[in-house]
């Protein structure tokens, strides 16, 4: 053992904290992270954080689709409701127009049958439901109304049609021009065995009227959703 050497240990073993000291620069060595070790590590962090934030967006966003489109199928629904309860009351040969499959009327107008004695029907005075463009809203292939929606329209039901005491109900909104998967080319692009059919539609048969409705709206986030529902009713009358 040469004198440097014996020197060396000579100091580490006479000074109290000579082991500590040894200990300490040998962990100072290794348990440090390097800038190229950070580096990675942050990158890993924020690809973590981002795939947490992308889930948390995507279920934000069913959600909120999962929202509105329950919405719209109790309102339409709640409307294809109403439209039966008043066709119920009516009769074949009390509506028109009344086409058949493959061609469908927009508008349906009808008398319902308010009383019956003696073998005599009291029918009402005319109504009608029918879609209309929104106010505001107009066919040109635009969204006029500012909804996100293009050319949509309403449902509306109109009572007393032609008298002075004429009334109007709007019994839902959101009406696409067309029903869903159809459009303007005289094919039946939905299959559904009806060529360009409205968004609100009626076709007739010899005893029942078959509504077809489709809804629109956008979800809290933007995103479109629709909603298509029939009902086929028949007619209580002959
Ligand atoms: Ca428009
Ligand atoms: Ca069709
Ligand atoms: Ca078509």
């Amino acid at each position: 053992m040469d004198r440097q050497e014996r020197s060396t240990r000579t100091r580490a073993h006479d000074s109290p904290l000579g082991a500590l000291d040894v200990g300490f620069e040998h962990r100072s060595r290794t348990s440090g992270f390097t800038l190229v070790e950070v580096v990675i590590v942050a990158a890993l962090a924020m690809v973590v954080m981002g795939s947490v934030v992308a889930v948390m967006n995507s279920s934000m966003r069913a959600c909120q689709v999962g929202s509105t489109s329950a919405h719209l199928e109790a309102l339409a629904n709640r409307t294809l409701d109403h439209i039966a309860e008043r066709l119920q009351a009516s009769s074949r040969a009390a509506i028109t127009p009344s086409l058949a499959a493959p061609f469908s009327s927009r508008q349906i107008d009808f008398q319902r049958a308010t009383s019956f004695a003696g073998g005599v029907v009291t029918w009402s005075a005319t109504e009608r439901i029918t879609f209309q463009y929104r106010p505001g809203e107009i066919d040109d292939g635009i969204d006029n109304g500012g909804n996100g929606i293009v050319d949509d329209g309403q449902v509306v039901w109109i009572q007393s049609l032609g008298l002075p005491g004429q009334t109007s109900s709007v019994l839902a909104d959101g009406v696409t021009e067309y029903l869903e998967g159809e459009t303007l080319n005289n094919l039946d692009d939905n299959r559904n065995g009806l060529i360009d059919e409205a968004g609100l539609c009626f076709t007739v048969d010899a005893s029942s009227v078959v509504v077809h409705l489709t809804l629109a709206a956008r979800s809290a986030g933007g995103i479109l959703v629709t909603k298509t529902v029939e009902k086929r009713v028949y007619f209580r009358n002959p």
